[in-house]
């Protein structure tokens, strides 16, 4: 038998990770999740284009579903304010691991104006001190497996040098000559949210050390899709779907697009090549890291969770040339290099018995019907960019309205 608990398991991909994760006999499973991302939602006039319900309800559809000895548990706590709260949880539950998914993970919103910037700061940062500091301090020391991202690396600024999976082979010039040592690989965030999955793993790297604490850090691509086995099971218990212009992720954002025949936003010429997942090999990832932790005293382990590369370009005429919709290329309001090559290394978690779910599998079309379903919910004025970090920031957007005061 295996406790697990979820952080931020009412997320997009927290919540089909703790139902896979509940679905397995041997696993007991407890999110917690201070329900802050339905909260940003109502703060940005955005809503999932699924309707997702609520907590309670997801709750009750799935005992109905899986059964009493299945059910999931749920504690609502802040894990960036409460200490006290996470450790009396992992010291009555005892768990064998726990997945760390409690964090704000949009770049747009960490960069929109100081107070998100802020804000996406001192949440992550908070969050993972605690967590480790009461993991440290707990009887059963349980194993954490984190979602960090590809974005600590950057995109391919060594062109077509493949990126390691997390730790790059250096000589180092010594008094005694040159020695071989292995680093993490140099960070070279492109937002504050990014940022602060760099500040992450210098905390674990920390932790592991100093308490022989065992930590997978899993370095995810940009998720794409919506459904897994376990979500369709019930329409009280469909994933979210994000496509606003600060949480949805560019291949999502197509697929939506393409259903409500709105033209693909492009950013820039839309050469930025990127790695993605699909949601249904996320949680089987999860649950690979978990059987498959390190041994105390290790270094932390770290799993380039992704399994394609694609140029934004790709996608866009990808899925222009399946539902005849246009694309918009518009002027990029990030940050970003115009064009990258990306090669990233993930043999790891395909060694622990991945089988890659590719875009060729059919999947596109299934995320398009989805989309077409809800496409009466879709709010088209939530679609375009409303976040600016490339220099041309409009003083006002800088700024926001709401700023003053609360920083
Ligand atoms: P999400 O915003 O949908 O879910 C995050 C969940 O964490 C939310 O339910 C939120 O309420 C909760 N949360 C945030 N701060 C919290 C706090 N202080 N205390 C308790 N709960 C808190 O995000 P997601 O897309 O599910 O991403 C989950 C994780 O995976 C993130 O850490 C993200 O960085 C990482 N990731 C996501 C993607 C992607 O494409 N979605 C890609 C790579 C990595
Ligand atoms: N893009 C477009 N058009 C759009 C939206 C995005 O061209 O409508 C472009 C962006 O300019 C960018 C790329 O698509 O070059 C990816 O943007 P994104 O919003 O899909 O992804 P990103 O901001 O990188 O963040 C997402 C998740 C984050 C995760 C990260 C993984 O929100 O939590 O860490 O993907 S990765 O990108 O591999 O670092």
């Amino acid at each position: 038998m295996s406790e697990i608990l979820v952080l931020g398991g009412d997320g997009f991909c927290g919540w089909p990770t703790a139902l896979h994760l509940a679905a397995h006999e041997d696993n007991r499973v407890t999110i917690v999740d201070n329900l802050s991302r339905r909260r940003i939602d109502d703060e940005l006039g955005a809503e999932s284009l699924t309707p997702i319900s609520t907590m309670q309800t997801r709750l009750e559809a799935w005992e109905e579903i899986a059964g009493k000895e299945r059910a999931i548990g749920f504690a609502e706590i802040d894990i960036a304010n409460d200490y006290y709260g996470i450790l009396d949880l992992i010291n009555r539950h005892g768990p064998d691991a726990i997945v760390h998914f409690a964090e704000q993970r949009s770049a747009p919103y960490s960069m929109k104006n100081p107070e998100t910037a802020i804000y996406t700061s001192d949440n992550n940062e908070a969050g993972t001190t605690r967590v480790l500091t009461a993991i440290a301090n707990s009887e059963s020391k349980p194993h954490l497996v984190h979602l960090g991202t590809m974005g600590v690396y950057g995109y391919g600024h060594l062109g077509k040098t493949p990126i390691p999976e997390g730790y790059q082979e250096v000589t180092v010039p010594t008094d005694e000559g040159p020695k071989q040592s292995e680093i993490l690989y140099p960070a070279d965030p492109g937002s504050i949210y990014h940022m602060t999955k760099v500040v992450d793993q210098a905390k674990f790297a920390a932790y592991a050390k100093f308490y022989g604490l065992r930590i997978t850090d899993l370095h995810q691509g940009i998720v794409w899709g919506t459904q897994t086995d376990q979500t369709k099971m019930d329409q009280r218990l469909i994933n979210r779907f994000d496509y606003d212009g600060d949480y949805g992720t560019v291949l999502n954002r197509f697929l939506m697009q393409a259903a409500i025949k709105h033209p693909l936003t492009v950013y820039g010429t839309g050469g930025q090549t990127r790695a993605f997942i699909n949601i249904q090999d996320t949680v089987r990832c999860i649950e690979l890291a978990i059987k498959n932790p390190p041994e105390e005293g290790d270094r932390v382990a770290i799993h380039n969770q992704v399994t394609e590369t694609y140029r934004v370009s790709e996608l866009a005429e990808l899925i222009s040339g399946l539902t005849g919709v246009a694309i918009e290329y518009l002027p990029n309001p990030r940050a970003e290099a115009a064009e990258n090559d990306l090669v990233v290394r993930h043999e790891h978690l395909e060694g622990f018995g991945l089988e890659p779910t590719t875009l060729a599998d059919g999947l596109l079309e299934e995320v398009i019907q989805v989309a077409r379903k809800y496409a009466h919910r879709a709010d088209k004025s939530v679609i375009p960019p409303s976040s600016y970090w490339n220099g041309e920031v409009p003083a006002a957007k800088q700024l926001g309205d709401k700023v003053a005061g609360a920083v």
